[in-house]
């Protein structure tokens, strides 16, 4: 006695069932693996300046960023990614106009496509005005001794308020309120 044949339509049925229940056990296991990829190029984009054509901009949004150090702000200067090394007389995709030295600065995305900005682009962006930095790894580097500030402080990131796990990687959003707090191990 043969296997019983299955017609073309019941296999198509159970191959639909099997990549359904496969779906929602990966998502299950792994929740993470439908977030966006962050798109890291964005840190090297720069609008008008000397080098580069102006794209024109489809997206304009604005997060805004407050990074504590043991207990002391770390300050954004004005203009941030403003006229920058690789960048002069242009602005990052990425950058600042002015800023905050007890509160939230504001963040000025501004990119041609619908990207997902990292938080780190922002930071590799700080990084070519002298301020705190990613290592290679794309881990923070605050303070820029070039050790991973994860084996240097106890980091906790929320956004409006809750707590996020994301940090470097997180895609930032419009009217996100991105707390960072680092404290010395
Ligand atoms: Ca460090």
């Amino acid at each position: 006695m043969g296997m019983p044949s299955l017609s073309t339509e019941q296999w198509l049925l159970s191959a639909a069932a099997v990549a359904t229940v496969a779906f929602f056990g990966v998502a299950l296991l792994q929740p993470g693996i439908f977030d966006p990829e962050p798109d890291w190029e964005v840190s090297d984009g720069c609008l008008g300046g000397l080098q580069h054509e102006d794209v024109g901009i489809s997206f304009h949004y604005h997060p805004n960023l407050r990074v504590i150090m043991d207990g002391q702000q770390i300050p954004i200067d004005p203009n941030t990614g403003i006229d920058q090394i690789g960048c002069r007389e242009g602005m990052r995709w990425v950058h600042v106009h002015d800023s905050s030295e007890t509160g939230f600065t504001k963040l000025h995305i501004e990119t041609p496509d619908k990207m997902n900005v990292p938080l780190g682009a922002f930071f590799q962006i700080w990084d070519r005005d002298g301020g705190p930095s990613l290592d290679e790894d794309r881990n923070f580097d605050i303070d820029r001794n070039g050790i991973s500030d994860w084996e240097e402080y106890d980091i906790s990131m929320t956004v409006n308020g809750d707590s996020n796990d994301k940090f470097e990687e997180y895609v930032m959003l419009d009217y996100d309120d991105i707390e960072l707090i680092l404290v010395s191990k």
